[in-house]
């Protein structure tokens, strides 16, 4: 005889250890909540279809920012309303992964909306799960997107009126409007049966990711008694009678048949959007003895800094490129100021020889100033031992710091020499592979043919790193 066995998925942790206080078995949701059953539908789902060890869950800031606590997959917790992008990003390096996008009303809808409808207009194969309760719950009860004409919220508290403060919005027919997504389906936790309806749909989107075939959203209707003000049973005759008479069920787009299943979605993907997938070398000692960088200037992090016009960003991104193709892992961020040119500019580099956990460089190894006001501001933020380059033709004071090592490279005066002032940034980044001896002066020269566009910039810029890499090696 067939038998059924009723057990917690092994997709929710054994007990929630990293809830604080001794009840490590219940979460943390009010009693009436929809979100610990729509966990449980999910985790349920992750379990039969066998995707545990692929799911990347990308929690939202309100009440489900716990889901961490309870779901045993990769987890990611982002900001408010930008899990759409998160995802797209996982999504997009990891093709292979489910991830999964859960968001609430105040997170999808309101902060999040263009995140969501851009996700959504390129069709990233991605999941979404929408728990619509009609208010900010997290946050004690504020107006939603989603909240309904006279429903009282805190901020609302005679009712939502559509004069103040606009129509509920009906996100799932908005995206349905859209070419990109493939499935939009709206159900409800109020019954049991809608319950099954939503187990089958989430299965369905999940399924849907799995076979490469797009874009997917369910949005849930989910009762929020204590955002209501209500207790659990009349939060479920409210949502009979408000919630889904304005919030239809149903599904609203399904062409999943119309884009076909693809068998392997990592090297599909990774072909049909970006060309050909490019290897990283795996074996580095290999790919790396033409440079022999002392220990002390191995894996550093760098931040660059000047103002905007100087060139930074690219010296920056030379470093990066040049890292990349001797076979280093490398990051590169940069940052503007609200200005274009004359404003401020400085990214953030790393080169490593390990995988690299955060591109975020606070205190960085390796300061490279090309004016005063970035040596100001970043020369206190440099690691004991560090080091800092700056352009002494534009900086007319010495370093304070007595705990690094400093050089100090006329690098204007010589771009100028050279006919152009401009290259100052690559007499600057020349310096500081003479200095170190981090990277090849080939690979540079490499770096240098895929960064410049403009090709007659390219012999001065050459003469400007072998200025800078004689000043570097002068240094030493
Ligand atoms: C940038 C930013 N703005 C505002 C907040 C405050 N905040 C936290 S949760 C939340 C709304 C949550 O509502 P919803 O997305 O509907 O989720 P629920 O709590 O109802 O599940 C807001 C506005 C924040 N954390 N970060
Ligand atoms: S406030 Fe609402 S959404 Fe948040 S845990 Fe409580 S019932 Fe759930």
């Amino acid at each position: 005889m067939a038998s059924k066995i009723l057990k917690k998925p092994d997709s929710f942790f054994e007990s929630f250890s990293r809830r604080s206080g001794p009840d490590k078995v219940s979460t943390h949701y009010c009693p009436g909540c929809g979100h610990g059953v729509l966990h449980k539908l999910i985790a349920e789902a992750a379990d039969d279809l066998g995707i545990q060890d692929r799911c990347v869950f990308i929690n939202p800031v309100g009440c489900s920012v716990f889901a961490y606590f309870y779901l045993d997959f990769g987890n990611i917790q982002v900001a408010h309303g930008r899990a759409p992008a998160v995802a797209t990003a996982v999504k997009r390096v990891h093709p292979h992964a489910i991830v999964i996008s859960y968001q609430g009303d105040g997170d999808l809808a309101a902060i999040g909306g263009n995140n969501i409808l851009q996700a959504a207009n390129r069709g990233e194969n991605i999941t979404v799960f929408f728990v619509n309760n009609a208010i900010y719950g997290m946050t004690g009860g504020q107006l939603a997107p989603t909240s309904l004409i006279g429903q009282r919220t805190a901020t609302t508290p005679r009712g939502r009126s559509a004069e103040n403060d606009g129509y509920p919005m009906r996100v799932c027919e908005l995206l349905a409007t859209l070419e990109g997504p493939t499935y939009i389906e709206r159900t409800s936790l109020r019954t049991p049966k809608l319950t099954q309806k939503t187990r089958k749909a989430i299965r369905k989107a999940l399924q849907y990711q799995m076979e490469n075939r797009g874009f997917s959203l369910v949005e849930i209707l989910s009762p929020c008694p204590t955002g209501w003000k209500v207790d659990p049973v009349k939060s479920l005759d409210w949502m009979e009678q408000q919630l889904e008479a304005y919030f239809q069920l149903g599904v609203f787009k399904d062409v999943g048949d119309e884009r076909p299943a693809k068998a392997d979605p990592e090297r599909d993907l990774w072909s049909a959007n970006y060309g050909t997938a490019i290897d990283l070398p795996t074996d580095l000692d290999a790919k790396l003895p033409e440079a022999s960088p002392a220990p002390k200037y191995r894996n550093p992090s760098l931040k660059i800094a000047g103002f905007g016009g100087q060139g930074v960003l690219l010296l920056g991104y030379t470093l990066a490129e040049a890292g990349m193709l001797s076979g280093y892992h490398v990051t590169w961020i940069p940052s503007y100021g609200p200005e274009m040119r004359g404003g401020t500019a400085n990214c953030q580099v790393g080169i490593s020889e390990e995988r690299i956990g955060s591109p975020i460089v606070s205190n960085p190894s390796v300061l490279i100033a090309t004016n005063l006001p970035s040596m100001d501001r970043f020369e206190p933020e440099i690691r004991e031992g560090g080091l800092l380059l700056y352009d002494r033709s534009l900086i007319d004071r010495k370093p304070n710091r007595t705990d690094i090592e400093s050089i100090a490279i006329p690098a204007t005066s010589v771009a100028d020499e050279l006919g152009n002032s401009r290259a100052a940034n690559m007499v600057m980044l020349g310096a500081y592979i003479g200095k170190t001896g981090l990277l090849s002066r080939e690979s540079v020269m490499e770096a240098l043919d895929l960064v410049i566009k403009r090709k007659n910039l390219i012999d001065l810029n050459i003469k400007a790193i072998d200025k800078g890499i004689e000043y570097g090696r002068g240094a030493r």
